[in-house]
C-alpha cells in the first residue's frame, strides 16, 4: 500500500493510513468498541441481517466489512433504516486517536460516536453491570518519578498524574441512561466519571511485585481527587477531549492562532463530533470480581441495542 501526504497519509484509494477507511464506507453515526468479536457479536443487530445463517465469528453477509492491516475493523450497515458504522480499535488511548482522527477525515457533516467497552469499577457496580460517565479524565504514569531515586521524586512531586475532567454530550449521556435502564432495569445502570488510565495495570492500581510502581495508594488518591470517580478503563478520555476539540469547517479559522497566539477549545459552541460512552463492568476492583463469559454475552446485546437506539434517537 502506498500512501502519499506524510501529513495525513492515505493510499490512491483514499483511505486513511491506520483505520484504512475511505469516503463513503462510514456512516455519521458511529458505536467503537476495542474488541473485534464485540463488534461482530453488536453487527447481528443491525438491519437485513440473517441471524440464523450467519456462522460464528462472521461479519454477516449484507454488511459492508473492512479490516485494516493494523487491526481495526469496520462494519457498516442500518439499525432501524438509520445508517451506522461499528469500529472496533483495539486499546489504549493511541488506537482511540486513530479512529477518531481517520473517521473524522472521511465522514462529511456532524458525526455522533458512542464508545461500548469493558472496565473496572470503584463504585459499588458490580459485574455486568453498565456505567455511562458523564465525563472522563486522563491518569498517566508520572514517567520522570520513575528516573532516578523515589524518595527524591516523592519529595517533589507524586507517581500519577489526573487531568482535568472533560464533559461527554449531555444528550447522548441522558438518552443512553434512559435506553440501558429500560432494557437492563435501573439497578444495574450506574451514572459517575470515568478515569481513563496509561495502563491496565500500574495506574488502574494493580500491584505488580515484578516492577516498581508506587500505586498502592492510587484508588485513594483518585477518588480525592474526583469523588465521582465510578470506573476505569484506557480511551474514553480521548474521545470526550477529541469531541471537544472537533472544529466545524465553519470553525476551522480558530484553529490558526489568534494575533494573541492562543487557540481556545471554550470559543466553540458547537462541535462537529458530539461523543458519549457506556462500559460494562468486568472487574470489581472492590470485591476482587472477575465477570463471567456467559455474563458477558448475556449483557452485550442488550447493552449493544440500547446503544443502536441512543445512536439513532440523537439528531445529527
Ligand atoms: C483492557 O482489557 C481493555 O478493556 C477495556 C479497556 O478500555 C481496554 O481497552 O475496553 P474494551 O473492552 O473496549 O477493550
Ligand atoms: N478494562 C480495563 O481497562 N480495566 C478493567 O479493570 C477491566 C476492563
Amino acid at each position: 500500500m502506498s500512501m502519499t501526504n506524510a501529513n495525513f497519509p492515505m493510499d490512491a484509494e483514499g483511505r486513511t493510513y491506520h483505520v484504512g477507511i475511505k469516503h463513503g464506507e462510514l456512516a455519521n453515526r458511529v458505536l467503537t468498541v476495542g474488541d473485534p468479536a464485540r463488534a461482530i457479536i453488536l453487527s447481528l443487530l443491525l438491519d437485513g441481517v440473517d441471524r440464523e445463517n450467519t456462522p460464528p465469528k462472521t461479519v454477516p453477509a449484507n454488511l459492508f466489512s473492512y479490516s485494516s492491516h493494523r487491526g481495526f475493523l469496520t462494519i457498516t450497515g442500518a439499525y432501524k433504516g438509520v445508517p451506522v458504522s461499528i469500529v472496533a480499535i483495539g486499546m489504549g488511548v493511541s488506537m482511540m486517536d486513530f479512529f477518531v482522527r481517520e473517521c473524522r477525515a472521511v465522514v462529511d457533516g456532524p458525526m455522533v460516536i458512542i464508545r461500548f467497552g469493558s472496565c473496572g469499577s470503584l463504585s459499588d457496580a458490580t459485574v455486568g453491570d453498565i456505567c455511562v460517565p458523564f465525563g472522563s479524565y486522563l491518569v498517566q504514569r508520572n514517567y520522570d518519578y520513575f528516573s532516578g531515586d523515589i524518595a527524591t521524586a516523592a519529595a517533589t512531586s507524586k507517581p500519577y498524574h489526573m487531568s482535568k475532567v472533560f464533559e461527554a454530550d449531555p444528550e447522548i449521556t441522558q438518552t443512553l441512561m434512559k435506553n440501558m435502564s429500560g432494557l437492563l432495569g435501573k439497578e444495574h445502570v450506574w451514572s459517575g466519571i470515568n478515569a481513563t488510565a496509561d495502563s491496565f495495570y500500574s495506574s488502574q492500581g494493580r500491584q505488580d511485585n515484578n516492577f516498581v510502581d508506587v500505586n498502592q495508594e492510587l484508588f485513594t488518591d483518585l477518588v480525592e481527587y474526583e469523588p465521582n470517580t465510578t470506573t476505569l478503563e484506557m480511551e474514553t478520555f480521548i474521545l470526550y477531549h477529541l469531541a471537544k476539540s472537533s472544529t466545524t469547517a465553519s470553525m476551522a479559522a480558530w484553529a490558526t492562532p489568534q494575533e494573541d497566539g492562543v487557540v481556545s477549545t471554550h470559543k466553540y459552541d458547537k462541535h462537529s463530533i458530539r461523543a458519549g460512552a457506556c462500559m460494562m463492568v468486568f472487574a470489581q476492583r472492590k470485591t476482587n470480581a472477575f465477570i463471567a463469559k456467559g455474563e458477558v454475552a448475556r449483557v452485550e446485546p442488550l447493552a449493544g441495542k440500547a446503544v443502536f437506539d441512543s445512536l439513532v434517537e440523537i439528531a445529527l
